[in-house]
């Protein structure tokens, strides 16, 4: 195990006060805290290598240009892609998808055809593909979910029919934490001859992913979730898919040769990523990858999880205490209400107390809408997180519910 007093140390601000308190940082799920070597790595690029990437015969050129493909490296590795061209850098995971739902829909989806999501995705996995229905004229199907926040995958096998082009699931559940089935959903739509995106953002910050394993035929995920700058993100695609799709955006760097008659595209991965890329972010971006490996992602899961344990346990000792979500697999989300008490008064007050968390809907108004609830207060945790941060949630809730 990693030590935590020293992995904290990387993060300066973590010993930020916050309305004199310490800060307990729970809102890893919306984004997590950079360690020092990623804000090093942006200062010392812009400092001392920037220039223009893939452009330049000039010494930073290439430099620039090597950090950026060093990179696309860096994250093959870290999700055992088959081939550095199947990764594609991208702003976010909402990018990701939005790209994915453009080029899949432009290449396969016709009228009438079908996209299989699931109860517990976020907005951002669900609407590029209601945007793309209604181009179209195609129809959303959803996989429902169990009261317990598991999906219900009997049902899953029963939405499949000849005009289903693609099923869309998150492997990890933003707001219920979750751990989706996700290599029996895959499985499910291969035997039926239909590609899968996984909606990574959740997962990868957490546990080892390897998308070989997984054999998922997309895999979208977030930088700035994974301890990574924000403003990148990657699509993984498979080889043989991404050749049949066409380009997102044109411009610069997606293209072989244009003429006004007839433009012919770039090789991948660059056919998919037009204009200047966030290369001192993509940078960046590897730094983090390189940091979380060094601790060990087994190690952060095997962290985070005795966290969450700990967490659900606790929580447990409030009077009217409901979390949300399974029992196991359960990764490093814990929604709750308490009874009677709204979850942005809740959030308030444990500001107050130096306690950041997340209310609201988290993005997943449909989910809301399944439980019945219009939010939740959601903790999350990351790598850096202690027992004595949760026992201070605790303690916070319990304040808040005496003051009710
Ligand atoms: N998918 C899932 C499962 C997510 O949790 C999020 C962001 C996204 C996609 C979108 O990622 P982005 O980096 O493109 O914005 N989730 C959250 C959250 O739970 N709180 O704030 C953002």
């Amino acid at each position: 195990m990693y030590d935590i007093k020293m992995v904290r140390e990387d993060f300066p601000i973590l010993s930020r006060k916050i309305y004199n308190r310490p800060l307990v940082y729970l809102d890893n799920g919306a984004t997590t805290q950079k360690p020092r070597c990623v804000v090093e790595a942006m200062v010392d690029e812009y400092y001392n290598v920037n220039a223009n990437v893939h452009r330049g015969v000039h010494f930073l050129s290439q430099q620039a240009t090597d950090l950026h493909e060093q990179s696309r490296e860096t994250v093959r590795a870290f999700i055992n892609a088959q081939s550095a061209a199947e990764i594609l850098f991208t702003r976010g995971t909402t990018e990701s998808i939005n790209l994915l739902a453009f080029c899949f829909g432009e290449a396969f989806v016709r009228t009438g055809d079908e996209i299989v999501v699931s109860t517990m995705e976020h907005h951002s996995n669900i609407v590029p593909w209601q945007m793309l229905c209604e181009r179209k004229g195609a129809r959303l199907r959803v996989i429902p979910m169990a009261d317990d926040g598991t999906l219900l995958l009997e049902d899953y096998r029963a939405l499949f029919n000849e005009r289903t082009k693609i099923v869309c699931c998150t492997q990890v559940s933003n707001v219920l934490g979750t751990v989706n089935p996700v290599k029996e959903i895959i499985g499910e739509a291969h035997r039926r001859g239909v590609p899968v995106l996984i909606d990574g953002a959740q997962s990868t910050p957490h546990f080892p992913v390897d998308v070989q394993e997984l054999d998922c035929d997309f895999f979208a995920f977030s930088g700035h979730k994974i301890y990574g700058p924000t403003g990148v993100g990657v699509l993984y695609g498979k080889e043989e898919w991404l050749e049949k799709l066409p380009p997102y955006q044109g411009g610069g760097e997606m293209i072989k040769n244009v003429s006004f008659e007839r433009t012919t595209y770039n090789e991948l991965p660059y056919k998919f990523e037009a204009g200047t890329p966030d290369y001192v972010a993509t940078h960046a971006l590897a730094r983090a990858l390189d940091y979380v490996s060094a601790l060990g992602m087994e190690q952060i899961y095997g962290h985070e999880q005795e966290l969450t344990r700990y967490a659900m346990e606790r929580l447990r000792e409030v009077e009217g205490m409901r979390i949300f979500g399974p029992e196991e697999p359960h990764d490093a989300v814990v929604s709750f209400l308490v009874e009677g008490i709204h979850h942005l008064d809740m959030g308030t007050l444990l500001d107050r107390l130096g306690i950041a968390v997340r209310t609201g809907h988290h993005c997943a108004e449909p989910l809301m809408r399944r439980l019945g609830i219009e939010g939740t207060v959601r903790a999350s945790f990351g790598l850096y997180n202690t027992k004595e941060e949760v026992d201070a949630l605790v303690e916070g809730v319990k304040r808040v519910v005496k003051m009710f």
